[in-house]
């Protein structure tokens, strides 16, 4: 599928989505939350499918160590197949977690009722997706999931190229590429 060139006029920004265990439990969820990415013009540039170990869990959430969710969290989060997205898009951190909406699934389901969170969360613990919350976690949280991308080269040599389009839909792959004849 050619997506058309010029929708993306402005710097594109990178973050990281990832759809949570409890969300890729259910392939029919996955599935919507695919093509809500693509919906909401977000460019994939990498999408992985992986299971987490616990230690994987317990590093990237290092920072919650100690909060009374931790345990649970770790757990839940090393509990099954998850998947992972390098998205692309102007203002995609604040773009991204706008559409997850709040942490608190009876606070989203309450206040945002049409996010993701709000539609699909179980619990707190169990709410479907997470996004990088400032452009330094982004930088961390992409080369813990991807740590063979480069975030620096892709937004110097690919984020122009991109953003000018076309670019191109590669259904099997579930990821955007630069359109053979840009
Ligand atoms: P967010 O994912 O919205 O940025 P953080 O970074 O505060 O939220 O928390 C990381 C994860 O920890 C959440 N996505 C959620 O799974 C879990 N978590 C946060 N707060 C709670 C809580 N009060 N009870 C249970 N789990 C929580």
């Amino acid at each position: 599928m050619l997506v058309t060139s010029g929708r993306l006029s402005k710097v594109l920004q990178l973050t990281l989505a990832v759809i949570k265990p409890d969300a890729v439990a259910h392939p029919l969820m996955l599935e919507a939350l695919h093509q809500k990415i693509l919906d909401n013009n977000f460019v994939i540039v990498r999408c992985k499918d992986l299971v987490w170990r616990r230690q994987d869990s317990e590093r990237f959430y290092a920072e919650h160590s100690g909060r009374f969710f931790y345990q649970r969290l770790v757990e839940f989060m090393s509990s099954g197949p998850m998947r992972a997205y390098v998205l692309a898009r102007e203002d995609a951190i604040r773009h991204w977690r706008e559409l997850m909406g709040p942490t608190k699934v009876f606070r989203a389901r309450y206040t945002v009722p049409s996010s993701i969170r709000a539609q699909f969360g179980l619990t707190d613990t169990r709410n479907t997706t997470h996004g990088s919350d400032s452009v330094e976690s982004a930088q961390r949280e992409i080369s813990f999931f991807f740590p063979d991308f480069c975030a620096e080269q892709w937004m110097e040599k690919e984020e122009p190229l991109f953003r000018s389009g076309p670019i191109h839909y590669d259904r099997q792959n579930q990821i955007h590429t630069l359109s053979a004849h840009s």
